[in-house]
């Protein structure tokens, strides 16, 4: 009895210290994202922990950090590229102050239509991977994956099918530079904001539209203080995660795999997440709010604000210089090439 008594201590003892061994070892991650729990991003980064923990069989530790939690989008992104956390969401929508060739990303009427298309331009893109890589590394960023979150959707409070019905309308945007630009051109009055403020902006009328993908407008409850849903189809939202630099150089190359693959599988993944968010968000909102007015421009609406936006991509280039107009010329090379795989529409 005393012998089994004894064995048992020494197998207690030996598994705590084991226990206290892998906690002292075990790797720490935080991943920050820029929108709230539940949402394409947060999906992605629970996903993202998941596939990592259980790859490194406990030996690294994903911590998530959702909207506000760590600061707004610019502040997640400073906080990455210093090194105080290895992972985050970096939507060119708001990263257009800290690279600003990202803003290629941003202009409308760019990217295919097919889906199919859209995602092999932005999972293998050499203009994204090739040379917009360099300017995210100039910044102590490392690109690790760019992805899809739906169509923009315009909530607005009254009904716009031209230009010209945009007059007197704020309309608050990211705060990327090249937006603000986008939308003098279709002949809003722009803002930009966090996305943090837009609620009761749109409450207290000091704004009157905003632009964002349909689960996003519903999570945020958008749909509440505004009442047109104005489909234009003229630009997807897309967000690129980032890793700090010096944190991705010191990697093995069997956690470079490892990410390299895991990165490869939530491709996939957040293209189906994002396509069911999206489609039961567009449901729950007509239910919330039946007077919900919905409005898709028509082929020659929305060819208007097309012509309107022409001049767009020339402004970039000019006000970013560097390797800008070669992105540029790149991306387009790139979008031709996966139509042509995949077919246009
Ligand atoms: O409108 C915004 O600022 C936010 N929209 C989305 C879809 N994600 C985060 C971003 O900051």
């Amino acid at each position: 009895m005393k012998l089994a008594g004894n064995l048992k201590r020494l197998v207690l003892g030996a598994a705590m210290s084991l226990a206290a061994f892998s906690a002292a070892s075990a790797e720490s991650w935080k991943f920050a994202v820029e929108e709230g729990p539940g949402d394409v991003q947060t999906l992605y980064a629970q996903e993202f922990k998941r596939l990592v923990e259980a790859r490194t069989k406990g030996q690294v530790k994903v911590t998530i950090y959702t909207y506000g939690q760590l600061g707004n989008e610019n502040d997640i992104t400073e906080l990455t590229a210093g090194g105080a956390i290895q992972f985050s969401n970096a939507s060119p929508g708001h990263l257009g102050t800290f690279v600003p060739e990202v803003q290629v990303l941003s202009l409308p009427f760019l990217l295919p239509d097919s889906d199919k298309a859209k995602a092999d331009v932005l999972s293998n893109s050499q203009a994204l991977y090739g040379s917009l890589a360099k300017d995210f590394a100039g910044k102590g960023l490392k690109l690790f994956t760019v992805y899809p979150e739906g169509e923009m959707i315009w909530t607005t409070k009254k009904a716009i099918h031209k230009p010209e019905d945009l007059g007197d309308v704020k309309f608050r945007v990211m705060t990327s530079p090249i937006l603000i630009e986008q939308f003098k051109l279709y002949g809003a009055n722009p803002v930009a904001l966090p996305w943090g403020e837009v609620y009761g902006g749109l409450q207290m009328n000091v704004i009157q539209a905003q632009v964002n993908p349909a689960f996003f407008i519903e999570s945020a409850k958008f749909h509440e203080v505004t009442d047109h849903l104005i489909y234009v189809r003229d630009v997807e939202y897309t967000t690129t995660v980032v890793a700090n630099a010096d944190f991705w150089q010191g990697l093995s190359d069997e956690r470079k795999k490892m990410l390299g693959e895991v990165r490869n599988e939530l491709q996939t993944f957040i293209l189906a997440k994002e396509r069911e968010k999206n489609e039961a968000a567009v449901a729950k909102m007509k239910k919330d709010n039946p007077k919900l007015q919905t409005v898709r421009l028509t082929d020659a609406e929305r060819e208007l604000f097309r012509k309107r936006a022409e001049p767009l991509a020339g402004k970039l280039v000019d006000m970013v210089g560097g390797r800008t107009a070669e992105i540029l010329k790149q991306i387009k090379a790139d979008i031709a090439a996966a139509e042509a795989k995949y077919g246009a529409k």
